[in-house]
């Protein structure tokens, strides 16, 4: 170990959307000469969670795992029932066990760079450990100015749902674009909001997964004085770490180039079987070759080899030549990187729309829930892909199979390929030694030696 390099404590909450861009950011702190710890909650909720730390510190040896053992989970004023919220909740009662094991850390830490949901619990123990704390934010820059404007709205004044939401800077927002628990003050997800935008006064800077060119009306937004924000520091695209690992996937490797839409929505999101069917004979309608990453419950240690069952041997043998469905874990990135892929279904989770920017897949999104609509109106703004139109939040209606037909042919005809490639081009440029990104990725770490 570097004694002069500075150390950084990292600390993802739960769900492979928030551990992987976690990942990449320590990946991109020791590469540039970071002593770098990753806390690691025990145990996590997914197995995918598990699997990828695993992979993770094999190919990352000089990294430091801290496992840390989560008080068991107590029943709180919420009624709680996805685990990913519940694991938040166990951890934000946990954080307080940090303070022995972070004191004692050798070399001792210049910063710890925790993940939002925690901020107002780990906030206190940052300053009793005269440690600096940084954040991570792990969804886009126009729903973090949404997060932060949440505490202006009073309570008895929430907008009707077909009314916009004015954030200043960001032009309207449909309130039928924001998840109905972030209106809802008595739900654990706007309630986390608040008390942690209320904390964020006591973070030293914000790292989030865009950059400037992208995203230039949020991050302007939300760097000006009056929001009340940390310093912002759009140093995304996050690198990939696994670059040059071989996919397993000889069926794309045949596949003519630009040919094929991947569909998948995401770690934590099972479309409902009757969903599934009809986006099955809307892939096979549509005529496109297709790569479909089905999940069909919501943590996959649930999850089982159903793909008989739930879309029928009959569909699988028609289609054996048009496409590939897949159960479980697939590297995304580079599945995405392939050349035969050109097009993207997505549920717009913010780590699928920067990879698809940084890899110039133009997107159809298809929003399911949480942040998603709203990063779907960033892809649209960008030009990075379509719309789906409304078909509502995930599992309010069922969208019929033509419909589908129709958009995934409209996707593959190339429209906004074009485009795509342009915003690959600009990712690119941001993360150059001089560019948007990787100037400000620089001067965070000279200032953590400060
Ligand atoms: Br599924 C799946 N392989 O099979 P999002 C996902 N991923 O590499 P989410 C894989 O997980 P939240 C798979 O590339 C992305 O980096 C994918 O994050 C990767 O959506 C990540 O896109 C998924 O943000 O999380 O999982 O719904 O809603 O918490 O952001």
């Amino acid at each position: 170990t570097d004694v002069t390099a500075p150390h950084v404590a990292l600390f993802p909450c739960a769900g492979m959307g928030h551990l992987l861009p976690f990942l990449r950011v320590a990946a991109m702190l020791a590469s540039r000469g970071c002593t770098v710890t990753i806390i690691t909650a025990q145990p996590t909720v997914s197995a995918a969670e598990s699997d990828q730390l695993s992979s993770f510190f094999a190919i990352h040896p000089q990294i430091n795992r801290l496992e840390f053992r989560l008080l068991p989970y107590k029943k709180s004023k919420f009624t709680n029932e996805d685990p990913f919220f519940i694991q938040i909740e166990s951890i934000v009662n946990s954080v307080h066990l940090l303070h022995p094991i972070l004191s004692s850390l050798l070399p001792s830490l210049s910063a710890i760079v925790a993940d939002f949901p925690v901020i107002s619990s780990i906030s206190q123990l940052a300053i009793d450990l005269s440690i600096s704390l940084y954040i991570v934010i792990t969804t886009s820059a126009r729903f973090f100015s949404l997060m932060a404007y949440l505490p202006r709205l009073a309570h008895d004044n929430y907008p009707k749902r077909n009314d916009c939401i004015e954030v200043p800077g960001l032009g309207p927002i449909p309130v039928s674009n924001i998840p109905p628990p972030m209106l809802n003050p008595n739900h654990f997800f706007s309630e986390n909001i608040r008390s942690n935008v209320l904390s964020l006064n006591k973070v030293k800077g914000i790292l989030i997964n865009t950059f400037n060119w992208f995203e230039s009306e949020a991050i302007q937004a939300l760097s000006s004085s009056s929001s009340g924000v940390a310093p912002l520091l759009p140093v995304g695209p996050f690198e990939s770490f696994e670059i040059g690992k071989a996919h397993n996937l000889p069926w794309l490797d045949e596949q003519t180039p630009e040919s094929v839409i991947f569909i998948s929505f995401g770690s934590r999101t099972a479309l409902s079987k009757d969903q599934i069917r009809e986006l099955g004979t809307g892939l096979e309608k549509s005529g496109c070759k297709f790569l479909w990453v089905l999940k069909t419950s919501k943590v996959d240690k649930d999850d089982k080899d159903d793909r008989d069952e739930i879309l029928g041997e009959s569909f699988l043998e028609r289609t054996k030549e048009q496409g590939l469905v897949v159960k479980g874990w697939v590297n995304q990135e580079q599945i995405l990187a392939h050349p035969a892929i050109g097009g993207f279904v997505s549920h717009c989770g913010w780590n699928s729309v920067i990879e698809a920017a940084r890899l110039g897949v133009p997107i159809l999104a298809w929003p399911q829930h949480g942040d998603q609509k709203v990063n779907a109106e960033v892809v649209e703004k960008a030009g990075l892909g379509l719309l789906v139109g409304d078909w509502g939040w995930g599992g309010e209606k069922l969208v019929d199979k033509n419909e589908i037909a129709d958009k995934i042919k409209e996707l593959m005809l190339g429209k906004n390929t074009t485009r795509a490639k342009e915003v690959k081009e600009k990712a690119r440029h941001a993360r150059e030694i001089n560019g948007t990104s990787e100037g400000l990725l620089r001067g965070l770490i000279d200032s953590f030696q400060s």
